[in-house]
């Protein structure tokens, strides 16, 4: 899954086409490195970003799920927390609901259901804004499998099966350094859920902390992290660096296939 943000000044003034240019040619450059997705997102969920409107969000991300539908032979996710988007992006030809607040903002659980689109619901604790102020866990495994396992049950009885359900840990969101590695390491704990896993660990700070890197000096931990996460089960990587992430899939993939 590639990342395509469209972020807040992209659309906001006259240099509009120029950017949703720039964003098609980056989407296309993804598809043609091996993504199979491209996940569009019009808000920031780094910590301390500030929420953005509907009509903002409606506005960066409509435009190019219908360009991407329109043009790109891939699957286009929308990173969307909002009602009113996942039913346009769902109109316009999005294939996938990519929710960090699995679906817990009101009406996101009926409009989700609505669209009969696959949902990848993601642990978060609170809003991206304050969301690093001071996270506890007793367990975080424990707890975060709990979590998605009540969203996975609220999710049934809203009417979307187990089987559209896609989960993430959410690595980075509302957890420390130490939440994240021990996340990481008993990742096995969510196989017990039984449902495919998304993981997004591409530039984050578990990186840089870790390395002491800055965010341009991440690639090589990103790709460290992808390999051991497709080990560790998961299926789906969402990543910025999607030519030299194909590469480490395709190579373990060619392992795991050998007799
Ligand atoms: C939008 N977004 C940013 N980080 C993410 C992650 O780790 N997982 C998912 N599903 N979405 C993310």
């Amino acid at each position: 899954m590639g990342i395509l943000n469209v972020t807040p000044d992209s659309f906001s003034d006259g240099g509009r086409f120029s950017h949703m240019d720039q964003a098609l040619r980056h989407a296309e450059a993804m598809v043609a490195a091996g993504a199979s997705l491209i996940d569009i997102g019009g808000e920031s969920t780094r910590p301390g970003a500030r929420a953005v409107s509907v009509t903002e969000e409606l506005e960066r991300v409509a435009p190019m799920v219908e360009a991407i539908n329109q043009r790109l032979d891939v699957v286009i996710s929308v990173d969307t927390s909002t009602p009113a988007v996942m039913r346009e992006a769902a109109r316009l030809g999005a294939g996938l609901i990519n929710d960090v607040r699995a679906l817990e903002r009101d009406g996101a659980l009926d409009a989700a259901a609505d669209t009969g689109l696959p949902v990848c619901l993601m642990h978060m604790r609170g809003e991206p804004g304050t969301m690093q102020d001071d996270p506890h866990y007793d367990d975080v495994s424990a707890e975060v499998t709990r979590y998605l396992e009540q969203r996975m049950a609220a999710c049934a009885a809203a009417g979307i099966p187990g089987e559209r359900v896609i989960l993430d840990p959410g690595f980075g969101f509302a957890k420390t350094l130490a939440h994240n590695l021990s996340l990481f390491k008993h990742m096995e704990a969510l196989y017990r859920l039984q449902r495919p896993l998304l993981v997004g660990v591409s530039r984050k700070s578990m990186i840089g902390l870790t390395l002491d890197r800055p965010v341009g000096e991440r690639l090589y931990g990103s790709l460290a992290l992808a390999a051991l996460a497709m080990t560790k089960g998961a299926s789906i990587l969402r990543v910025h660096d999607v030519a030299e992430t194909v590469d480490v899939v395709r190579m373990i993939a060619a392992v795991q296939h050998a007799e």
